[in-house]
């Protein structure tokens, strides 16, 4: 159980663990009680400074200078403790270095990047699509969720087919280690030992299909702009941010209609919310939960002191059902306008691979409104526990076609 208790100077002390499996498959409880606390908490189990609500996440994020990436967007603080790889060079860095990363990778990802991905985006969705229609019913990670990006942002990436399941346990480790060290890293660690190899030679310019998202990387460091060393560096950020990101993202949207059949049925009617569909599916779920910031100076928050140094945890899936910020926020409303929603970050860090997330679930969601008339459960989902990623281990769905 949790308790609140105030400091002395007043600030709201949380011993709760945000990182026990009880909490990260079932967060909204502590996430009210964070929220409901105040704007900046203290959590006791990690001596750590964290923030609940919508306003003050938003404002984190948004000041790079303040709260900074480049001690590690998790628990562990580069400054202090040796990284378990390089660092990233987008997620990990901070300006000017982020910025010279960031106009590498920005423009392969940009909307006008989309055009050449749609076509194929479409036919695999819809080709899944009558697989498991064919089937009737089948589990909506392994046989959707997963199975669609490890295909179309896989190719799109470059890397080669053959090995691409590498890619669950290695996101899955990446998504624990910003995390503390308990039992669910070290399972994640353990069982992503093997696949390291088969990663780090798929970042090489010999393993990515030519005019793919990463031989573009590799062409833009041919240019000149960074040193070499980045390309490798550049493409393991996308391997490592771009599947069990959209992986999750896809079984949050199957998750949300499963539950909330009415909102099919609007879907249906009008499939020109399934942009708006996609993106309050990322509100209500937050795919991505938390992500770290180091303070670069000592820092006022309403009335709170940080110091200096000091690592903050913000909680992008609890601002996102912040009853300040959006009204009836647990409830899962495609007619609702869920932009300004943090669950892609915001400010200079926000997800660079949105475009690509956006395009998977517009199109996976338009493929299956075309054809399916109900989807429904047919035994409980079940939880991933994850130290960042609200995450599903198994949807066991029917769908029904007219
Ligand atoms: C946003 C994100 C998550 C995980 C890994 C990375 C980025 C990366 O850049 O490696």
């Amino acid at each position: 159980m949790t308790e609140t208790a105030a400091t002395p100077q007043g600030i709201p002390v949380i011993t709760a663990d945000p990182f026990s499996p009880e909490n990260l498959t079932e967060p909204h409880i502590l996430h009210e009680q964070l929220r409901e606390a105040g704007p900046v908490v203290y959590l006791d189990q990690y001596k750590i400074w964290a923030m609940a609500r919508y306003e003050q996440v938003n404002a984190a994020l948004k000041d790079w200078e303040t709260y900074s990436s480049a001690s590690g967007a998790g628990l562990s603080n580069f400054r202090k403790e040796k990284p378990w790889r390089p660092p990233s060079l987008l997620l990990e860095a901070d300006p000017p270095a982020h910025t010279r990363a960031r106009e590498i990778v920005g423009p392969i990802l940009a909307p006008p990047a989309m055009r050449a991905v749609r076509a194929p985006f479409e036919s695999e969705a819809a080709a899944l699509v009558d697989r498991l229609i064919s089937r009737g019913s089948f589990d909506a990670v392994s046989q959707l969720a997963e199975v669609y990006p490890l295909k179309v942002f896989g190719d799109a990436v470059g890397v080669p087919e053959e090995g691409r399941e590498n890619l669950l346990p290695y996101a899955n480790m990446v998504f624990n280690a910003f995390g503390p060290r308990n039992q669910l890293l070290e399972n994640a660690m353990s069982k992503a030992q093997v696949v390291q190899p088969w990663i780090a030679a798929s970042c090489a310019r010999e393993a990515l299909r030519p005019g793919s998202f990463g031989a573009q990387i590799w062409a833009a460091v041919d240019a000149g702009k960074v040193p070499q060393e980045w390309a490798p560096l550049l493409v393991r950020s996308l391997l490592s941010a771009g599947i069990d990101t959209t992986v999750n993202g896809l079984a949050a949207s199957i998750y949300a209609f499963a539950s909330n059949p009415d909102q099919w049925s609007i879907l249906r009617s009008q499939p020109s919310l399934v942009k708006q569909a996609f993106e309050e599916a990322i509100r209500w779920e937050s795919p991505v939960q938390t992500f770290f910031r180091t303070t670069t100076r000592e820092v006022e928050i309403a009335g709170v002191r940080i110091p200096e140094g000091e690592k903050v945890l913000l909680f992008l899936g609890a601002a996102n059902r912040d009853p300040r910020r959006w009204s009836d926020p647990g409830r899962f409303d495609i007619r609702r306008n869920a932009s300004g929603h943090v669950g892609f970050g915001m400010g200079i860090h926000r997800c660079v691979g949105q475009t690509v997330a956006r395009l998977e679930g517009e199109i996976m969601l338009t493929a299956l409104a075309n054809r399916v008339e109900r989807i429904e459960f047919t035994d409980q989902p079940q939880r991933k526990p994850n130290n960042t990623l609200l995450a599903w281990s198994s949807l066991p769905i029917a769908i029904h076609t007219v």
